[in-house]
């Protein structure tokens, strides 16, 4: 039987099955079958059939932001305009046929935006191009989900869920869950909060569908069985996500209220240019970059240009290899003004993390 059919049935038996107290160890077997299943579809086989051109692009400045969406629901008219790059915008459907990479300066970072081929559905289940747009999608550090408002909203959840097939987790954070696999002891379960949605049972089930006999698990919060498996699977990815609801100009006031109401939701007309401020302020936030302002020996620091980082990697020592290779092995100490520091400036080491907007000088050894 095809890996797909298994999946159709799996599906249908999680459907028919009821949720109840005798059923869930059940349950949370067929829900490791499937992640099972799932992952032997999107490894690409020895043929090699994922491949395709056009999708590989090198990734420029710090962070890469992936527009995701239906055909025709402006994307590329979207991409135009934030970054001047011209991608064919067409009132016919599938206009862009590949990734379309474009630049957008923003507070001094250097961002850059991929226009993605409007194909989705069906891409988790291994379905033509629709996988390789959501395999570029996997590599973005941003995702705009971009949905057109006339349309109905059913497009955002199916599209949530093929993100979801393909082992992408939206604006979520990976679970407080300690697994740790051993030579011999058997399974123990620890817990530091109650567990309202499954019970040490449900876990061993999962884990024997795994063939997993001795490990250590420490749940750390209230989750769900579905994020257990997702820490077994281990090859998830926590991407930021905004919901941008383009074609606002067609809609009316009451209606614009409603759809405010969505989180993460940014609405816009790409053609009007409307709320273009609100969507690279919520792109700002969402990315969590800091800026770095150098100041040279004896003069004023360049608040023009500053070294952007991402969040989880901005200790001085990153600041230095950000701006050359050379710089640590010369590396003495740093003086630091700004949030990261209780003095101004205050003398640091290359492990120093550093916070947005800090101005750094390096003193040299000599
Ligand atoms: N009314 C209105 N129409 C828009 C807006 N933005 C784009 N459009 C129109 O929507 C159609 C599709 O726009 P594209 O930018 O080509 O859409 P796309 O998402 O790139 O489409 P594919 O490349 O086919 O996936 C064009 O006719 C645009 O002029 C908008 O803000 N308001
Ligand atoms: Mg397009």
């Amino acid at each position: 039987m095809s890996v797909l059919k298994r999946i159709e049935e799996i599906e249908a038996e999680m459907a028919r099955t009821q949720k109840n107290k005798a059923t869930s160890n059940h349950l949370g077997l067929l829900k490791a079958k499937l992640a099972k299943l799932r992952r032997e579809l999107l490894t690409p086989s020895s043929g090699g059939g994922g491949g395709g051109v056009g999708f590989d692009v090198a990734k420029t400045g710090v962070a890469r932001i992936g527009f995701v969406g239906f055909p025709s629901v402006g994307k590329s008219t979207l991409m135009s305009k934030l970054t001047g790059t011209h991608s064919e915008v067409g009132a016919y459907e599938f206009t862009t046929l590949t990734t379309v990479p474009g630049i957008v300066q923003y507070k001094g970072a250097k961002l850059q935006i991929l226009d993605l081929p409007g194909i989705i559905e069906g891409a988790k289940d291994g379905k033509g191009r629709g996988r390789q747009v959501i395999a570029v999608a996997r590599t973005c550090s941003l995702i705009f989900i971009v949905l057109d408002v006339l349309k109905p909203l059913t497009d955002k959840g199916i599209i949530e869920k093929e993100m979801e097939g393909f082992g992408i987790r939206l604006n979520k954070k990976p679970p407080n869950i300690a697994f740790k696999k051993k030579e011999k002891g058997g399974i123990t379960v620890t817990n530091t909060v109650p567990l309202t949605n499954f019970d040490a049972d449900e876990i061993k089930a999962v884990l024997s569908e795994y063939r997993i006999h001795n490990a250590d698990v420490n749940i750390k919060e209230d989750c769900t069985i579905d994020e257990f498996i997702d820490v077994i699977e281990g090859n998830r990815i926590y991407i930021p996500a905004v919901y941008v609801l383009n074609k606002i100009d067609s809609i009316s006031i009451q209606e614009l209220d409603l759809i405010y109401k969505i989180p993460n939701a940014v609405p816009i007309s790409s053609q009007h240019g409307w709320n273009f401020d609100e969507l690279l302020e919520t792109m700002w936030s969402k990315l969590d970059l800091v800026r770095i302002y150098t100041k040279p020996k004896g003069k004023l620091p360049d608040y023009d240009q500053p070294v952007v980082l991402k969040r989880d990697a901005c200790t001085v020592e990153d600041f230095c290899n950000c701006i050359h290779k050379a710089i640590l092995a010369n590396f003495k100490s740093a003086l630091v003004w700004g949030n990261s520091v209780k003095h101004n400036p205050q003398k640091v080491g290359k492990e120093h993390v550093l916070d947005d907007e800090d101005v750094v000088q390096i003193i040299k050894r000599i």
